[in-house]
């Protein structure tokens, strides 16, 4: 039955306001060009039937003097899928701020005790600290003597190195180098060509680090490791602990995890990754291509799933009991969850009734702005506004509207790779008609429905948001916390607002699993409820009832 037109007029309330109004209000202080391609990232949700879902535009350039939160493809490539590998030697070659400012500076924690060797390189900063000479005379020798020096110092498993901007303006060829040094070394030497420039944002340096780490390390040890349900966990990077968390929920279901791309990770997984059963993919935006490129070449499917939220986790581990079809695991999966939920339950009934109610907003990323909205509502907290900073049309709408995106030349910049079945190692680990079964009860295999569909009617989707337009959704909503980076905390903390860091946890976490879901509703409590933005203003400021004359009068 239709619905009543004066219900969708009531629907489309936000926090007491007409959205449309607030879009309109956002965009009033931009030249009518800017506001007008501004107007195609800024989207009032709205969901028909079938999920449908309004287009919003997403991963394309920024406009030219708009404050974005967002970083370059080197970050991406480098710092975001690279970065925690810990038995890598990253070399960064560049000036050295590049190096510099990608260092440690993500929270992403590692453990070398589990692999034999204990290579753990994350706390080093390798760079080729390129000066004038190597602008003007080229920096391709320097590059050798540097993967040289790294080599004799540490004797790692392998070498990466990863270009920066005036890399790729003076045309030094990183991969012609990589590949003398790895004959001359004997070990894997690669190279990313992930120029800052490359692309829109950090995400093309997603899509050029899963293209070298297929091409160079994947599929290289056969060896079949002990263990059943074999996973591969993709884009998880431990970001404060997270991927410890998933792994202790993992050993006591007995599911045996071959390798995470890439928190916690050596290089060793990956190069295995291959004889895994499934690929899970918890960051979709960063790590979707080398799920993709592994069904292809070697018949491993994947499945989306999300470990941020307690209920989002039991619902991830039923459904990759559910892929295996193992009772014993079924009944192993079950009896964990009976276990762990009742430290959520009663973490909650203490904590949820001072946060029911409060409202939020999540800017960050490609995919936390999305995940983060189950621990919001585990909170009874409802989110009036999320947006990602580089994620794609995808991430925000769903997988369904992949093949109408229109590839433009920013995108066409970054290689895609052409990939066929493996003539020996393609193996499809179930067969047709069990994928079917398992598709029609219900197994979303290779899909993700996004974002927006899971968000309330009327809330405001806001893509690449900037910083005016932060102020001014703090200013006219006034929300009880507000979620980004470190870019933005400060602007936000002086609104009087509450701002949680989503990227590094701000020394917090892990956030997610059980354990991970239950410090969340302790730090948001804490949070939202901290008396300290009261004494943010001066009594003066207060109450300015103190009056003077001048003397003279
Ligand atoms: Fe994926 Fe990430 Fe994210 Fe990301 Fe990132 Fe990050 Fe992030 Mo910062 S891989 S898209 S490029 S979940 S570093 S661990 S927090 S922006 S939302």
């Amino acid at each position: 039955m239709a619905k009543p037109a004066e219900h969708k007029e009531e629907k489309f309330k936000l926090d007491g306001l007409d959205p449309e109004k607030v879009k309109t209000e956002l965009l009033s202080t931009y030249p009518t060009k800017v506001a007008r391609k501004r107007a195609k990232q800024i989207i009032v949700n709205e969901i028909a039937p079938g999920e449908e879902v309004p287009v919003i535009q997403s991963n394309v350039r920024t406009v030219p003097g708009l404050m974005s939160q967002r970083g370059c493809c080197y970050a991406g490539c480098k710092g975001v899928v690279l970065g925690p590998t810990r038995d890598i030697v990253n070399i960064t070659h560049g000036p050295i701020g590049c190096g510099f400012y990608s260092w440690l500076t993500r929270r992403n924690q590692t453990d070398p005790s589990t692999t034999p060797d204990g290579h753990n390189f994350m706390t080093y900063c390798f760079s080729t600290d390129m000066q004038d000479e190597q602008i003007i005379f080229g920096g391709e020798k320097k590059l050798a003597q540097a993967i040289q020096e790294a080599y004799d110092n540490f004797h790692p498993k392998a070498i990466a190195v990863f270009a920066t901007c005036p890399v790729g303006l003076i045309g030094d060829d990183v991969h012609s180098v990589c590949k003398k040094m790895k004959e001359k070394l004997g070990i894997n030497v690669f190279g990313f060509s992930c120029e800052g420039y490359k692309g829109v944002s950090q995400s093309a340096g997603h899509h050029i680090a899963n293209n070298q780490i297929f091409k160079h390390v994947v599929g290289l040890d056969d060896t079949v490791r002990e263990g059943e349900f074999k996973l591969n966990l993709l884009g998880e990077y431990n970001i404060g602990g997270d991927a410890f968390e998933i792994e202790r929920i993992f050993e006591r279901c007995g599911l045996t995890t071959i390798s995470t791309f890439s928190g916690n990770s050596s290089i060793d997984g990956f190069a295995n990754a291959h004889t895994a059963d499934l690929n899970l993919i918890m960051c979709h935006r960063s790590i979707n291509y080398v799920a993709e490129m592994m069904e292809k070449k070697y018949g491993l499917p994947w499945i989306k799933i999300n470990f941020i939220g307690a209920k989002a986790t039991a619902k991830s581990l039923r459904k990759i009991a559910e892929y295996f079809g193992d009772q014993k695991l079924i009944d192993q999966v079950e009896k964990v969850i009976a276990e762990e939920m009742p430290r959520v339950e009663k973490a909650l009934s203490g904590i949820r009734p001072r946060t029911e109610g409060k409202r939020a907003m999540l800017f960050v990323g490609g995919s936390r702005a999305h995940h983060y909205q189950e621990l919001f509502a585990e909170l009874g907290m409802e989110t009036l506004s999320a947006g990602y900073e580089f994620a794609h049309r995808d991430d925000y709408e769903g997988r369904k509207v992949l093949p109408s995106i229109k590839v433009d030349s920013d995108s066409r910049n970054i290689e895609e790779l052409e990939v066929h079945p493996d003539p020996e190692k393609y193996n499809p680990r179930k067969s047709p008609e069990e994928m079917e079964r398992l598709r029609g009860e219900g197994m979303p295999f290779s899909d993700y429905r996004g974002m927006m569909p899971q968000m309330k009617e009327g809330s405001l989707v806001i893509d690449d948001i900037t910083q005016h337009e932060t102020d001014a959704m703090l200013e006219i909503f006034k929300p009880d916390i507000f979620c980004a980076g470190i870019k933005e905390k400060y602007t936000v903390q002086k609104h009087g607002i509450p701002m949680k860091q989503l990227h590094s946890y701000d020394y917090g976490g892990p956030y997610a699993g059980f354990i991970g879901a239950v410090n969340f509703y302790k730090d948001i409590d804490r949070m939202v409820n901290s008396k300290v933005w009261r004494y943010l203003k001066a009594p003066w400021q207060q109450n300015p009832e103190l009056s003077a004359t001048y003397a003279w009068e």
